[in-house]
């Protein structure tokens, strides 16, 4: 048997390239990883700042003679979007490809096995990710500690173990089906992680959101979108608690006519009001975003009618346009692009574009819109 008969078996009814996603924090390398195992030239970060700022596809690429294409994603603790910007995001795109037919084959969860400490950000990253997911996707998730080639070995083991031992990390997600694997920036270490996937699996996945937003829960309702909520409001309660101490100081630096703490204590107050102000509007825009959505969307489709309304390019043709210029390649390429570039079957949602998340009524009204389109989201 070949081997590529033995990664098609479950797949063989879908003849497109095989969808793999790739969440996890920001910075732990997902575009990195999806580059070298398509080739594609996704933007990477530098420094702390968050790069990715929307769903990517990769072109697709062949391994042992099964076409593949990875979906990149921002994370969920993205220095320049709000949890729930990336949530919107990351499901109107897994809604969407969804309803057009595409099913995942799996899903890669990165995590830096630098880090010595696994931190709040990191475990909230892993909560959202498991409310997105699911129960019963776990069997096709793979953990994948990244940056093997940037600690010493045993230091990495000791770390793996705490990883997958301790119920505030990857333990309960392990016991139920999810696997571990390590990345060490090789492509040999980049492609085990893709066989294990597609070797392991019998069926495509269907993730917990993409379920609740095709029978129609809001987004909002979505287990995700309440995880979000419930964030939003826990830190909003912790910030107002800091206020009511700061009051107090002030009130106390002002009777002892403490003027230089008083200025200090009063341009922290000023600061914390600010958050509390961005964590609600956070909270409300999940709902509120739909409207926006609804109105960029259809003036977006308006521009798609007229492209497809133009004489096609070759559009029967697949490969006329070329590998190298897959919408991927584009940052913020609007979806309008992405549309008619599918052909080609790659594609980018574009981030402040989906940010606004929708209902999902709109998302089947939008399938029905774009069919004509014949998106083929791979
Ligand atoms: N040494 C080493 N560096 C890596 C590896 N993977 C990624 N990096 C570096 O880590 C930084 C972040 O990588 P990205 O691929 O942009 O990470 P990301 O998860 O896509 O980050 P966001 O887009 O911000 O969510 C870049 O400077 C990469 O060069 C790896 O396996 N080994
Ligand atoms: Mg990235």
């Amino acid at each position: 048997m070949s081997a590529s008969s033995g990664l098609t078996t479950a797949f063989q009814d879908d003849p497109g390239p095989l969808s793999i996603a790739v969440m996890g924090p920001t910075g732990t390398g997902k575009t990195s990883l999806i580059n070298l195992l398509s080739g594609s030239d996704l933007r990477i970060g530098r420094d702390l700042e968050s790069c990715t700022d929307d769903v990517q596809v990769s072109k697709p690429f062949d391994l042992d003679g099964q076409m593949i294409s990875l979906i990149d994603t921002p994370g969920f603790d993205d220095t320049n979007l709000s949890d729930a910007a990336v949530l919107n995001m990351i499901a109107a795109y897994l809604s969407y490809s969804y309803e057009q037919g595409k099913r995942l084959a799996g899903v890669i969860y990165t995590h830096r096995i630098l880090d010595n400490r696994v931190g709040g950000i990191s475990a909230r990253s892993f909560r959202m990710f498991r409310n997105l997911c699911g129960e019963a996707s776990l069997r096709n998730i793979i953990i994948t500690t990244t940056m093997w080639d940037q600690v010493e070995i045993s230091l990495g083991e000791q770390r793996e173990k705490e990883l997958a031992s301790k119920d505030a990390f990857f333990k309960s997600a392990i016991e139920k089906g999810a696997r571990l694997s390590r990345h060490d920036n090789t492509l040999e270490s980049a492609q085990s992680i893709i066989r294990s996937i597609i070797q392991n699996n019998t069926a495509p996945v269907t993730l917990k959101i993409q379920e609740e937003l095709h029978n129609g829960v809001d987004i909002s309702d979505t287990q995700a979108g309440k995880e979000i909520t419930r964030e939003i409001f826990e830190q909003m309660e912790r910030h107002r608690l800091e206020m009511r101490g700061l009051l107090i100081e002030i009130q106390e630096a002002t009777r002892t006519r403490d003027e230089e703490s008083r200025k200090e204590l009063v341009e922290e107050k000023a600061r914390i009001e600010s958050v509390i102000q961005r964590l609600h509007l956070d909270s409300t825009n999940i709902v509120k975003s739909y409207t926006d959505i609804l109105l960029r969307m259809e003036e977006r489709l308006g521009v798609a009618e007229k492209v497809n309304a133009a004489p096609k390019l070759g559009s029967q043709s697949k490969t006329t346009s070329g590998m190298g210029e897959y919408p991927g390649q584009q940052t913020h390429s609007p979806v309008v692009q992405a549309v008619a570039a599918t052909e080609n079957s790659n594609a980018v949602l574009e981030g402040k574009l989906a940010a606004a998340v929708p209902v999902v009524g709109f998302w089947g009204k939008l399938a029905v819109m774009l069919a004509p389109f014949s998106l083929t989201w791979k």
